[in-house]
């Protein structure tokens, strides 16, 4: 289904309701600018009578130093970049909406979450951690997945990951792990990877890493999109009611679109292809009304339960397996509009997770409590100055009002003679507001703190391998396999070979026999049984943690192309369109140039890209279209080179009348994901039940003698 096409078109009446409320023609905001049908002028409101030339002494004379005009607008571009994210440079935003389930309130009195008639406004930013802006989106990288929520009682910014777990345990290693990570000092290499020594350096000598480190290293860490991504709070943090009841609570997103992953040749080809990938992806899924929805869960531990687990809650490099603790659903977000402008909304948008709002509180994690701090620091520099929260992106949607005053980019003009409280000569305006079971003000909870001041780590942080090693077993037979594959390229990319011997004698070794066994033979790296920990505990395994356990129920929002080539017959045009409708899928006819191609008939066929700039990586299936035309084809090195990708990447194919023979001629093993037939028709719910599975994963041994 394409932009273009009406509502009508498109699945029931949500669809016009959804196109309808991605209308950027209606004005949303008083500050959002439309220059339609308005007088170009300076800054000052002087209309300009010349926008191509600058002011000179005569028709080949000098610039003259009186042109305000041209000095103005040479001063701004001069000053249009700010300095990028320190870590999650590269990002891209959207708007939506939040709306919470019935019944929350015994957990939490947060307006937001227990008005379930109100939907809350958000603003959501992806984001990869190590590249620049401008880096590629499909790298191997934990993804960021920051909420802002503009609520009736303040910002409330749930600034996510899509990995439950982090790298290190104490705020204090932060720019550590990150100086290891980000492109090396001396050379500035590698850009949006972490296939490089000092990374590995720093993850081999800090075995609290091991657990984030397989997440990124798994499918995780190259996820299909943004759509299909799962995002966590990753710290333990508190909720608290009306009676001022206090439990713990862990945050979990999950995609209504399910969950899929790229495969690795495939991430790495569109890293060049096509580096807006996701970007792109998310953009475009909302112009054609296929709006995103997570929803939101939870994991809710009692007050009186916090130490009853082998690990510590407060530790965040550990999760709370779903066995222990379920994930119940308290509400769901639907990102339903696109930015504007890049720079104003995503660029601008400051996160921080000390913007709470009464009803949830911190928990004592010390990652946690390093990032309280962090946030707000980073965007005085970033944003320069501190009323980055005037910014229309960052603004409260509720008054907010106080007496600090003045500072760069100050946008409020604030009236009345007293700046300070308590005051007698504004009525003591603004006033405190007392906390309450609702509307009232912020209020801490009163956690009993009794300890000696002291830097140590607490011995409850200290068990590293655990639960490395119960997601290690928990990832199906390809997921397992795709870990091995990723930790053997990253180390492969390392030089120094002590670096490597260590991850696998002091991490791989830790976490499961076979893993270090497989990952040591490829690099070559001896390893001695006995330097295999001698008394593994019992194997189990945690289901959720496995993608596989995020199929989705259909295939909306997918992509799919057709590949079409001249004297293409008509029979099955109108059955392919009519499934796309049906599935809401969306497709693009792909011809060998960007000009419409013709039928048998002589007809023309619109051209929505041509194949060789619209790669079999950019879609989740094939169709090859019937028709008079094998040969050529055939003497077609895109075209084949397509077929021979899009199966090399485990994707469903179909191929349709005399495109049979293509399996024959480029040496394609028939499978269960490459449907032939005459008709379409015959092949569309088995075709459709592939993709819903995502990749044909018995076809991966096969593929892999397949060259790239
Ligand atoms: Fe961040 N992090 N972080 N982080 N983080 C930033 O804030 C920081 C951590 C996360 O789309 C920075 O505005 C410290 C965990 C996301 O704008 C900075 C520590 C999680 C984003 C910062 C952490 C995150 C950031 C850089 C350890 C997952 C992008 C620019 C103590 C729960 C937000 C900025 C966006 C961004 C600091 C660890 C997620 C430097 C000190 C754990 C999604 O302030």
């Amino acid at each position: 289904m394409k932009k273009d096409q009406q509502p009508s078109e498109m699945a029931g009446a949500d669809a016009a309701n959804r196109q309808n409320s991605n209308d950027k023609s209606v004005q949303l905001d008083p500050y959002r600018s439309d220059a339609t049908q308005q007088a170009l002028t300076t800054n000052q409101g002087v209309k300009i009578a010349d926008n191509q030339n600058s002011l000179r002494a005569g028709i080949r004379g000098a610039t003259l130093l009186e042109d305000f005009i041209f000095h103005e607008k040479m001063t701004h571009f001069d000053h249009e970049r700010i300095p990028e994210r320190i870590v999650h440079a590269r990002g891209t935003g959207a708007h939506g909406y939040f709306e919470a389930y019935p019944g929350n309130e015994k957990y939490t009195k947060a307006h937001f979450l227990t008005t379930p008639e109100h939907k809350t406004p958000v603003f959501v930013r992806f984001s990869t951690v190590q590249g620049p802006r401008g880096s590629a989106d499909t790298v191997r990288d934990i993804r960021g997945f920051a909420i802002k929520f503009y609520t009736q009682e303040g910002i409330y910014d749930m600034v996510c990951n899509n990995a439950p777990v982090f790298f290190i345990q104490d705020g204090m290693k932060f720019p550590d792990f990150v100086h290891a990570l980000k492109p090396e000092p001396d050379t500035e290499i590698p850009t949006g990877a972490s296939a490089h020594d000092t990374f590995w350096d720093f993850v081999s000598l800090v075995p609290e890493s091991s657990h984030a480190v397989i997440w990124a290293i798994s499918d995780r860490g190259i996820p299909k999109n943004f759509r299909s991504m799962q995002g966590f709070g990753v710290h333990t943090y508190r909720f608290i009611n009306a009676e001022n009841k206090s439990v713990f609570v862990k945050f979990h997103w999950t995609p209504k679109q399910g969950m899929a992953a790229l495969v690795w040749d495939e991430a790495q080809k569109i890293a060049g292809k096509d580096p807006d990938y996701h970007r792109r992806d998310l953009y475009q899924a909302i112009e054609n009304g296929f709006y995103p929805e997570w929803e939101l869960g939870v994991q809710i531990v009692e007050q009186e339960d916090e130490m009853s687990f082998d690990f510590d809650l407060l530790d965040p490099t550990k999760l709370i397996p779903e066995e222990l603790v379920p994930v119940i659903p308290i509400g769901r977000m639907v990102l339903n509009r696109n930015i504007d402008n890049f720079f104003d909304e995503t660029e601008q948008v400051a996160f921080c997770p000390a913007h709470i709002v009464p009803g949830i509180d911190f928990t004592n994690d010390p990652l946690l409590q390093a990032r309280i701090f962090s946030y707000t620091d980073t965007q005085l520099s970033r944003l320069g100055g501190p009323n980055f929260h005037q910014l229309p992106i960052n603004q409260a949607v509720c008054p907010f009002h106080n007496n600090q005053r003045d500072g760069i980019h100050q946008s409020r003009v604030h009236r009345g003679q007293a700046a300070y409280q308590p005051n007698s000569i504004d009525n003591d305006w603004p006033r405190e507001t007392p906390p309450a079971a609702k509307g009232g003000g912020f209020e801490s909870y009163q956690e009993r703190i009794d300890g000696h001041k002291i830097r140590q780590r607490s011995p409850s942080f200290s068990d590293h391998f655990s639960q490395v090693r119960l997601y290690f077993k928990s990832l199906s037979l390809p997921e397992q396999k795709h870990v091995v594959d990723a930790y053997v390229f990253e180390l492969s990319k390392v030089q120094r070979k002590p670096i490597r011997e260590r991850v696998v004698h002091n991490m791989l070794a830790n976490i499961d026999a076979n893993l270090a066994k497989m990952v040591a033979d490829k690099l070559g790296i001896a390893l001695d049984e006995s330097q295999l920990p001698p008394d593994l505990p019992e194997e189990k395994t945690s289901a959720k943690l496995s993608m596989t356990a995020f199929l989705p129920p259909n295939i909306e929002g997918r992509k799919i192309a057709v590949l079409v080539h001249p004297h293409a017959a008509t029979d099955n045009i109108e059955p392919i369109h009519q499934w796309a409708l049906k599935e809401n899928v969306m497709l693009d006819f792909l011809t060998p140039t960007p000009a419409p191609t013709t039928t048998i008939e002589d007809d023309m066929i619109p051209s929505d890209g041509m194949q060789q700039a619209e790669p079999s990586v950019l879609y989740d299936a094939v169709i090859v279209l019937d028709g008079n035309n094998l040969d050529a084809f055939k003497r077609d090195g895109v075209a084949c080179h397509y077929v021979i990708e899009a199966y090399k990447h485990l994707k469903p194919v179909v191929l349709l009348g005399d495109k049979a023979e293509l399996l024959e001629h480029l040496r394609l093993p028939p499978d269960e994901g490459v449907f032939s037939d005459a008709s379409f028709q015959n092949v569309a719910e088995g075709f459709k039940e592939a993709i819903r599975h995502n990749r044909v994963w018995a076809r991966e041994a096969i593929a892999e003698s397949i060259p790239a």
